[in-house]
């Protein structure tokens, strides 16, 4: 019951349909790892939490740690529809690992669009290999969804900003090197917050206990607590002032690969529910002659293709300099596919009967990995934020 390269493209909708050659080339390197490195071990590391760090060293050996990275520090440079392909397939076989992927490119992209020669230079190399995993943190205890009003405080002292706060919900925290911790350095609002890499082994800075979640579970979540935490100036990423600017354009890219994420894991849902009606008798016949069955899974299939669509072409506009407001775009898209997602997950449990239930078949997991997907990288209330804000501008 482990995905297999051949069943990924063997559906409708063809993950693979009216991709360039070259794209084809991405996404099936991708899937070819997924089944192989990804799938057999991801039930195991799921129930024992597992973080695997050696097999998403393995995936940077293919350039999936610097998706975005610019060559020159050895990074595969990518656009936002290549890398969208590429974290899709990898969720086919574990979602949560392939979100982790998608969380530390979201920081290693920050770092080149953003960052100095030096700290490129200094940074880069590392995450591209994986050898150093990365945190992004913006939420904070009282500052979720209004990202804007975190109070997390950087003050200069010389040469050094001294950081205070506490950060909640960090994906990859007490385990990753390197943290991107959005401060406030001025006023209220999104104008007053700043970007500083903290390292791992930086006095003050320390770690909650590990959260047990619904999914996710082969990424530890930790609040991140920077306490009189000294921070070399030269660690400020971009300029005063443009944390939030620089928080949100690096979100935009990752709401497409979190979503793209429940695609995945939404094809794989499909994949089994299709293998597990045909198989399953009852009634004297398979599930796959009663109508209602076939009706069902037509209605997934149709679902997954409009939220691929709709997810790949919001990539393509976020990669088009040329658009304005992309942002909504991908807002839209987000809710739509990690929302359709879900409930095509939800459709294959049900289609599962009792054994979709058990966690010896995968489907529950997809459902508990996908699930999170609607809540953050902004929840659905924020991408409704963001669209009607659009929407019903002057
Ligand atoms: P709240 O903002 O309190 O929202 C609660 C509910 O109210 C939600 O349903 C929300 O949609 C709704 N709501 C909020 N405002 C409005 C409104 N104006 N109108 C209508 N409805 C509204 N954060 C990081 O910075 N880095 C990470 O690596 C990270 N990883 C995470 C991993 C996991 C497993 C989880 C669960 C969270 C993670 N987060 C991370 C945090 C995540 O981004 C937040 O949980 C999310 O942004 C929502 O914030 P909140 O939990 O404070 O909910
Ligand atoms: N892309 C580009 N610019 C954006 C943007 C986006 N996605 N979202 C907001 N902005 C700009 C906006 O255009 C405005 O620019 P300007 O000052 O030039 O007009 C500026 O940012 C401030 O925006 P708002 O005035 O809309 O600020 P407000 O505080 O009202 O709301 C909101 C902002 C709700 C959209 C933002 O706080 C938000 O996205 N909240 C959700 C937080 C979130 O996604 N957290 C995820 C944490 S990471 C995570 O979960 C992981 C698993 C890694």
């Amino acid at each position: 019951l482990v995905l297999q390269k051949r069943t990924f493209f063997n559906i409708v909708p063809d993950p693979s349909i009216g991709l360039t050659e070259d794209q084809k080339a991405l996404q099936s390197a991708a899937v070819e790892f997924a089944s192989e490195q990804l799938a057999p071990n991801a039930a195991k590391w799921d129930k024992e939490e597992i973080f695997p760090r050696d097999a998403m060293k393995k995936a940077a050996e293919l350039g999936f740690g610097g998706l975005y990275v610019h060559s020159d520090y050895g990074g595969t440079q990518l656009s936002r529809m290549d890398t969208s392909l590429i974290i899709e397939a990898l969720a086919s076989a574990d979602v949560s690992t392939a979100a982790y992927i998608s969380i530390h490119n979201m920081c290693a992209g920050l770092i080149d669009k953003y960052g100095n020669a030096d700290q490129k230079k200094k940074y880069l190399p590392k995450l591209v290999t994986m050898e150093h995993c990365a945190s992004y943190c913006l939420t904070e205890p009282g500052a979720g969804s209004d990202a804007a009003s975190l109070s997390t405080k950087a003050v200069r002292d010389g040469d050094h900003y001294i950081l205070n706060g506490s950060k909640a919900f960090i994906s990859g925290g007490g385990d990753a090197e390197i943290y991107l911790i959005m401060c406030r350095t001025g006023k209220e609002g999104p104008k007053g917050i700043s970007c500083i890499l903290v390292e791992k082994d930086t006095p003050g800075l320390s770690f909650g206990k590990k959260e047990e979640k619904l999914g996710w579970n082969t990424q530890p979540t930790r609040a991140v607590i920077l306490e009189d935490c000294r921070v070399p100036v030269a660690n400020l990423i971009g300029v005063e002032g443009q944390g939030f600017s620089i928080a949100m354009n690096a979100l935009n890219g990752g709401r497409i690969n979190i979503a793209a994420a429940s695609l995945g894991g939404a094809q794989s849902a499909l994949i089994f529910a299709r293998d597990h009606v045909k198989d399953r008798k009852q009634f004297q016949q398979t599930l796959s002659n009663f109508q209602a069955i076939q009706f069902k899974l037509a209605d997934m299939a149709t679902q997954l293709y409009a939220a691929r669509s709709m997810l790949r072409q919001a990539a393509a506009l976020l990669d088009d300099p040329t658009v304005n407001n992309p942002h909504t775009y991908v807002a839209m898209a987000k809710l739509f596919t990690c929302d359709t997602c879900f409930k095509i997950c939800d459709e294959s449990l049900q289609l599962h009967g009792g054994y979709g239930y058990l966690k010896d078949y995968p489907v529950e997991r997809f459902l508990r990995d996908t699930r999170v997907h609607r809540i953050l990288e902004g929840s659905d209330a924020v991408m409704r934020i963001l669209t009607s804000k659009d929407l019903l501008k002057d």
